[in-house]
């Protein structure tokens, strides 16, 4: 059984997400956001940063989110989620997963560094301004694309579980303005689903 190492308002939930939207059943391990809980030696054997999510599959511990995602979908049943690679939807599924850990969560990391991680007298309002500037630009492109749109591909796929988590974390941080409709939209309809309403709740009770 595949076993999810997770922080709570993480990038673990969606991992967990996928595996409920799958309905695959997993053991989930909670690890707290702390030194103790994410970087002690037990936990830095998985992930040599000592971050999450990890898997552990038989005999396989696998991280990065994306690379989660992708190994799940390949070897368990995908139920749809990943389309086709003759299809025509297949290139802008991987356009979108992949945008979401190259363009989107870097400036989204910052903005966490600079207003929660780093204490209040080394923070810096030109980095943070500049993190926020371009996590607005980011999303531009993505709020023009859901025009018309419930998700991102078809009727949902694997790309919401990544960049759809993204645009929720974003709308969460107050970084999508109000000008950004469709990912408002976007967001809600996420929101609505009973797979990510318990991944996300995962480890909070
Ligand atoms: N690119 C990695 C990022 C992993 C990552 O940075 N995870 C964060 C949580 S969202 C973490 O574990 N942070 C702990 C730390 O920075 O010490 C992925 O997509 O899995």
């Amino acid at each position: 059984m595949i076993k999810l190492y997770l922080t709570p308002g993480t990038r673990a939930g969606r991992v967990a997400w996928l595996l409920e939207e799958l309905e695959i059943e997993y053991e989930l391990e909670v690890l707290p956001f702390t030194k103790e809980g994410l970087k002690s030696s037990e936990h830095r054997s998985r992930h040599a940063l000592g971050r999450v999510p990890v898997i552990e599959d038989g005999d396989v511990t696998i991280f990065e989110s994306g690379a989660i995602i992708q190994y799940i979908l390949d070897r368990y049943d995908s139920k749809g989620l990943k389309p086709e690679i003759s299809s025509e939807d297949y290139p802008y599924y991987l356009q979108w997963f992949h945008y979401c850990e190259g363009m989107v969560m870097p400036p989204m990391n910052q903005i966490v560094v600079q207003t929660i991680l780093l204490p209040p007298e080394r923070r810096d309002e030109t980095v943070l301004n500049q993190a926020m500037n371009l996590l607005s630009k980011s999303l531009n492109p993505v709020n023009e694309y859901l025009e018309n749109k419930d998700y991102l591909i078809g009727n949902f796929s694997a790309a919401d579980c990544m960049l759809g988590h993204s645009c929720y974390m974003a709308n969460r941080m107050k970084c999508v303005n109000d000008e950004m409709l469709n990912i408002k939209r976007y967001v809600a309809n996420i929101e609505e689903r009973t797979s990510f309403q318990k991944a996300i709740q995962l480890g909070a009770e």
